[in-house]
């Protein structure tokens, strides 16, 4: 008993303690929030880290990648449409939710819309009674996962668009879907903007679209290249900069043709005005629809990983778009992948090895003291974003000995996550310092690891 009791009191000056103090330093300056900061909806959508991203539609079944708007609706014809199992491999695949596409640039609609012509209504599948919209919200609701929908402004079919009309179809569109289908966690503005069937482009009222969004469902994230409150990172490739800044500035710039330069919206803006986190989306495949072609163009789960490591691990959110075969089904060929790409996270991450160290507060940052030396290749920093986003840059030095310490990285913003990597070290002193900040930087205990394949 009384062995127990010292345990818990070892475990108490271990873990809670350090804890403590770096929750105390937290609500000390709680009142001192720094620049720009995320609302509670940006906050919770930070915290979801990884997600899917579901393109289908008739370019499923067509092959092309933008689809022209004149398909026939038959086409839209998966023959064994299972979004329970869409919803079981995102569970797995430890995926937060689902963002579908519920209308891509051809305007063909998932839903039966009375805005549009051009909708499952029209195509024979289920005779014309399917609704993939109601079938995801349904099992996504019955899996306890979020989702989300991507409503492209760009309609190659709509009859109205490049008219002023077609911004009231587009709302009318939004709403249909807001206010039908349940919550929705996050809303999807593609910046494409080509010409419609009659060869004009739209000038979009965003303003207008967002105040609708907001108004249906305040709770909603948007992205679009310029937020209002996630933004594009710049490239499709799934990778944000590693210097990445939840801020940007959107005055005088517009969504599609008109956004800030790409590099910019990798990197964000150090002194930006809006707090607007960075969502970096790539597909698991070549393109974004499936094409069978492209079977042999799945990503590995390691290469999953280090796309993941590039954008979660840089501050960011990663949305994978793994997109339904024409079955309907997610492809086995992208399952085994999803699963692969899990293990490696489960396996990477299953134990912290600074799970009982003793953390101390530092002038500069914080040391970490370890029972004893152990190897490690990985540290994850989080800065407590909800106070602003305030590191610059940083060091973390590292030994076996308190005088033999040596810099093993060196690095610039955390953000909501950084996972450092470096070669592998046999380490039990490590002192992380905070080199240049904005404000007195407000970090969680650090995590490490040792990743190997
Ligand atoms: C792009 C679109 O043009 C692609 O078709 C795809 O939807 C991608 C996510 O965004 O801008």
């Amino acid at each position: 008993m009384a062995r127990i009791q010292c345990l818990k009191f070892k475990l108490f000056i271990r873990i809670i303690i350090p804890l403590l103090s770096v929750f105390a330093a937290a609500k000390i300056q709680a009142q001192v929030k720094f620049g720009p900061t995320p609302t509670k909806e940006q906050l919770a959508w930070h915290d979801k880290e990884f997600y899917l991203f579901m393109h289908f539609g008739p370019n499923t079944f067509t092959d092309l990648e933008w689809g022209h708007g004149s398909e026939n609706p038959n086409v839209f014809n998966p023959t064994a449409i299972d979004c329970d199992q869409w919803v079981s491999t995102a569970k797995a695949a430890g995926a937060k939710g689902i963002i579908i596409t519920a209308k891509h640039h051809d305007g063909f609609c998932l839903w039966p819309s009375k805005y549009s012509k051009h909708t499952v209504r029209e195509s024979s599948w289920l005779n014309g009674k399917g609704d993939v919209l109601k079938m995801l919200s349904e099992a996504c609701k019955k899996g306890g996962i979020e989702m989300g929908v991507y409503i492209s402004p760009w309609d190659r079919n709509h009859p109205l668009y490049g008219t002023p009309a077609y911004n009231d179809v587009y709302i009318n569109t939004m709403k249909e879907l807001l206010t039908n289908y349940g919550r929705f966690f996050e809303l999807w503005w593609d910046g494409a903007n080509g010409e419609g069937p009659n060869g004009k482009k739209q000038q979009y009222d965003f303003t207008k679209f967002k105040d609708s969004a907001l108004a249906y469902q305040p709770q909603l994230v948007i992205f679009s290249d310029i937020g209002p409150h996630i933004r594009w990172i710049g490239n499709e490739r799934g990778i944000i900069n590693a210097t990445n800044w939840n801020l940007l500035d959107t005055v005088g710039f517009k969504r599609g043709e008109g956004a800030p330069p790409n590099d910019t919206l990798n990197i964000g803006n150090f002194n930006g005005k809006n707090w607007i986190g960075a969502e970096a989306d790539v597909s698991i495949r070549k393109g974004w629809f499936y094409h069978q072609e492209e079977d042999s163009t799945v990503k590995s789960g390691a290469a999953l990983f280090n796309l993941y490591l590039q954008s979660v691990g840089h501050g960011g959110n990663m949305l994978l778009n793994v997109p339904p075969n024409r079955k309907g089904l997610i492809d086995s060929l992208d399952v085994a992948s999803l699963m692969s790409f899990k293990k490696i996270r489960d396996k990477a991450f299953k134990t912290n090895l600074f799970k009982n160290a003793i953390v101390r507060k530092t002038k500069t940052g914080m040391q970490i003291i370890l029972a004893h030396p152990v190897a490690i290749n990985t540290i994850q920093l989080q800065e407590l974003i909800e106070f602003g986003q305030r590191v610059i840059t940083f060091e973390i030095k590292a030994g076996t000995r308190k005088n033999n310490m040596k810099t093993i990285f060196t690095g610039t913003t955390i953000g909501h996550k950084r996972i450092t990597q470096f070669p592998i070290q046999t380490v039990q002193y490590i002192t992380l310092n905070i080199l240049e900040t904005k404000a007195a930087p407000l970090l969680k205990a650090p995590c490490g690891y040792l990743i190997q394949n």
